[in-house]
């Protein structure tokens, strides 16, 4: 891995100082950057405007309306088509150091191939870029969150081997055309959900249902295509423009529920998270064992004649095995992991949850947030953090996504709550050692939740939906946020208070 030679690993052995209220306050790392986070459907609106063409949520959102709450669509979003300069002054507001955004493939390739450069949409990135640089706020892209060319799922999407090749040829132009200016790529977001919820379950778009075959095909060939797009920037780009780019996985902490349960919940993790981690941060790549073996022990037993979980061949591992500059991480929140041989009861039916043997679910105990899977237990994170440090020989890890939901209002004191909880076991994990180098909030601004709509709000500044220029506003959290950064260091004890007047502080 690149990065690990290029960069000093900075050790930081106590992070605790006592400030001058008597408060103690914990230090951040000087190298940790700090930003925000958004992608392209949730926020960009402008679904058919300036020669954009339809993608897989324009679709779901419009033939299946009512399978997101409220029948809401990202139609116009945030509109951050139209109001990136509003976006990029919350960003000073709030001190960041970067911003992380994805590009809309169906907005800058309306054929969804390189033949046809949408100019216009081009255009909107560049003034987004250039705008943010204006003020030393670093550009990071996410080049696919989750907005398939409609075009290519009519191909089969990700369970298409070609879109290695679709997907390669998409990069290789954003490389091109945006590269000179922007030093972090992501490939893929979260390739579990994309896979899993998209191909396997009915959760995401393309919501095809095949549960236990969908989406093993999906993640052979995603892993494949982001590993085929990291070597091209590798070969062909880092040398003139310097830059990294990796992939970000999504991963929930799993505890056992009883002792009893250890093996049930590291054979989840291995499914949930492992099967893209294990492929590209462990020594011996490929995925995971215990992957292999039950996908192939169940298919058998079910009369297939061949194992449901396709194989690499042993080049495709060595393309896959270290194609990551650091291990991108989304973490919101943690499940308690059972066993459960008969999760489809007395049927064999064919299912992923089948292939696993596990039940999982959240205790009542711990603190609810405006989602209903994302209870607030810190603990959680420092114990993946840990895991990953131990598993994977201690990558550079950059968290590309934290935070919780709340409804509408700006008094969103769960969230400040959580934002210092998370942050402080965070510190505890690099003072354990963990090379933690980047911390994303997720997100910057309310936007467009999937099938929860606009009713689970994720926010630092809360948007209004009810009016056309969709007022942003800043929430408490976004004044704790401001705080963080500013200083530098954790205060729990730090109250923020949203009726102050949110200001742009000198050199931003
Ligand atoms: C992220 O995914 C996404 O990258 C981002 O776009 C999104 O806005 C953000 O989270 C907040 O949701 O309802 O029990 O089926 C996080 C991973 C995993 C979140 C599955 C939602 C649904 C659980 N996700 N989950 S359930």
């Amino acid at each position: 891995m690149m990065m690990k030679r290029r960069l000093l690993i900075v050790a930081l052995t106590d992070s605790k100082k006592i400030d001058n209220s008597g408060h103690e306050v914990r230090r951040f790392p000087d190298s940790l950057l700090f930003g925000t986070a958004t992608a392209s459907y949730q926020v960009e609106g402008a679904w058919n405007e300036d020669g954009k063409s339809e993608n897989i949520w324009d679709r779901l959102t419009h033939t299946q309306p009512c399978l997101v709450k409220n029948c809401d669509t990202g139609d116009i979003a945030d509109n951050s088509y139209y109001n990136y300069r509003r976006d990029v002054e919350m960003m000073r507001e709030l001190g960041l150091d970067f911003y992380r955004f994805s590009l809309s493939w169906s907005r800058v390739l309306p054929t969804s191939f390189p033949d046809q450069i949408n100019e216009a949409g081009v255009n909107y990135y560049n003034n987004l870029i250039n705008e943010m640089l204006k003020y030393n706020i670093q550009p990071m892209i996410t080049l696919y969150h989750w907005d398939l060319p409609q075009k290519l799922q009519e191909l089969g999407g990700w369970a298409n081997p070609h879109i290695v090749d679709w997907f390669s040829d998409y990069s290789r132009v954003m490389f091109e055309l945006f590269g000179d200016r922007v030093k972090y790529w992501f490939t893929i977001n979260e390739p579990r959900e994309v896979c899993y919820q998209g191909y396997a379950g009915q959760s995401m778009a393309p919501a095809y249902n095949i549960s236990g075959m969908a989406e093993y095909l999906c993640a052979k060939n995603l892993l494949v295509a982001h590993a085929k797009v990291y070597h091209m920037y590798n070969e062909e780009y880092r040398p003139t423009q310097g830059g990294l780019v990796g992939i970000v996985l999504s991963a929930s902490w799993f505890e056992p529920e009883n002792e009893g349960d250890e093996e049930a919940a590291e054979e989840l993790r291995q499914f949930e998270w492992g099967s893209f981690a294990h492929p590209i941060f462990s020594e011996s790549g490929d995925f995971p064992p215990v992957m292999k073996e039950k996908i192939a022990a169940k298919s058998a037993a079910q009369g297939f004649l061949r194992s449901r979980l396709p194989e690499f061949t042993s080049e495709e591992i060595d393309l896959i095995k270290g194609s990551s500059d650091f291990f991108g991480l989304n973490h919101y929140t943690t499940n308690l992991v059972y066993r459960n041989d008969t999760v489809n009861g007395m049927y064999s039916s064919v299912s992923y949850y089948d292939d696993i043997e596990v039940g999982f679910y959240q205790s009542t105990e711990w603190p609810e947030t405006g989602a209903t899977w994302l209870k607030m237990v810190p603990w959680g994170f420092y114990k993946l953090l840990t895991k990953i440090r131990e598993d994977y020989n201690n990558p550079p890890v950059f968290i590309t996504e934290n935070g919780c939901a709340s409804r509408e209002g700006l008094d969103d004191d769960t969230r400040v709550t959580y934002y210092k909880s998370y942050l402080d076991v965070m510190l505890d994990a690099i003072e354990d050692g963990s090379d933690v180098r980047v911390y994303t909030a997720w997100s910057l601004m309310d936007n467009f939740e999937w099938l929860e709509g606009y009713y689970d709000r994720f926010g630092l500044y809360e948007v209004d939906y009810e009016s056309s220029e969709r007022t942003r506003t800043p929430r408490k959290s976004a004044f704790l946020y401001k705080e963080i950064l500013r200083t530098r260091t954790l205060d729990m004890h730090f109250e923020p208070d949203a009726t102050l007047p949110m200001t742009i502080d000198e050199g931003h």
